[in-house]
């Protein structure tokens, strides 16, 4: 199946108005298919090789790094089954963001372009066959901590489409960016991640770019600052601690999002390559891809799949979050994988830009 005729979560939480992020929508797949292809309909030009060539725009490269070109193993031997095996990658030097997209920054972008991200727009009866018209209201996925201990199984419980809910509006219509200036932007999805790109002259990561940059030059380390969890005591991350989803220790010093580069950068000078909000990768998630990718710059696969939710198409996000527990998923590792529908924005969900000069 093309990732392009699969369904998306956010196609599910519309139209239940609840989703389960990472588990069991699959068996929730009884809407029909959408007459039109969705993402040919949402995706911006060049996302998905149907495009006109475009002027190209020159990056400023003034709050990026440079990755040098270099290998390196990506992987883990003892993480996740996707995460292995663990396999050499060469890549080319590229250019990457300092810090995640911010408020601040995405503000501009929309000012100058008058783009409005997928959690604005009102729903388009044609993606949601059969769902009531009065159910498509805009809106986006918001955690939401229930007041007392659950089993995990169950991602609905803490996640919850919220009418009105959008980048400008993190938590819904009565929440806004005061104060949060400098935080990541979120609540964008894959889509409009690509949007802004390619305003900006730049691009996605690949996945094996971002794992290689987020490792910052050092070889195999559990984390992206090193071996050791909490050098010297102290967390050097904004992710949970606690227990999870109901209580938050924040001993990090942040319930949400942080503001970015609140904690030290890793070796290539990179900040909150772990935790704050994970960012959406360019690649198609595939969960043995690993095991046959290309030794030199991987573009990652060309189709999607996911066991937990064969019918649903997702792109890699990396990174973790504030909402990471150690205990759980440890998805602000380095090696770490996730994944996320292309049209589906998330209030733990940003993205980074890169830029290869040339390219
Ligand atoms: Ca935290
Ligand atoms: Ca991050």
């Amino acid at each position: 199946m093309n990732p392009q005729d699969k369904k998306s979560a956010r196609q599910f939480a519309v139209a239940l108005a609840v989703v389960l992020v990472g588990v069991g929508v699959g068996t929730w797949i009884t809407m029909k298919k959408a007459d039109k292809d969705y993402a040919t309909r949402h995706d911006p030009p060049g996302a998905l090789g149907h495009a006109a060539p475009e002027p190209i725009v020159v990056a400023d490269t003034n709050d990026m790094a440079w990755i040098p070109a270099g290998k390196f193993l990506m992987g883990s031997a003892e993480g996740q089954t996707d995460e292995k095996p663990l396999h050499e990658v060469e890549l080319d030097g590229f250019w990457m963001d300092k810090t995640e997209v911010t408020n601040e920054q995405f503000e501009k972008f929309a000012k100058a372009t008058g783009y409005l991200t997928i959690a604005e727009r009102k729903p388009d009866p044609r993606d949601f066959p059969g769902v009531p018209l009065e159910n498509l209201v805009a809106g986006s996925i918001v955690f939401m901590p229930p007041p007392g201990e659950v089993p995990l199984h169950d991602h609905s419980v803490w996640w919850q489409y919220v009418p009105g809910a959008n980048w400008r509006h993190p938590e819904g219509a009565n929440s806004d960016l005061k104060g949060r200036e400098k935080h990541p932007v979120v609540h964008v999805c894959w889509i409009d991640a690509m949007a802004y790109c390619k305003w900006s002259g730049k691009r996605l990561p690949t996945e094996a770019e971002w794992e290689y940059a987020a490792r910052g030059g050092l070889a195999k380390e559990k984390f992206v600052w090193g071996g050791e969890q909490t050098p010297g005591g102290k967390w050097p991350a904004n992710i949970w601690q606690g227990r999870f989803p109901n209580e938050n220790l924040l001993t990090d010093g942040f319930r949400l999002t942080s503001p970015v580069a609140a904690f030290k950068p890793n070796g290539y000078g990179l900040f909150d390559m772990a935790g704050n909000v994970w960012e959406w990768c360019a690649d198609w998630y595939l969960p043995d891809y690993y095991e046959r990718s290309a030794a030199k710059n991987p573009p990652g696969p060309d189709t999607s799949y996911d066991p937990n939710e064969p019918g649903v198409a997702k792109r890699v996000t990396r990174g973790g979050s504030y909402l990471c527990v150690d205990s759980y998923c440890a998805g602000y590792r380095p090696g770490a994988r996730m994944k996320s529908s292309p049209d589906t924005g998330l209030s733990h969900t940003g993205f980074r830009c890169v830029y290869s000069p040339g390219k």
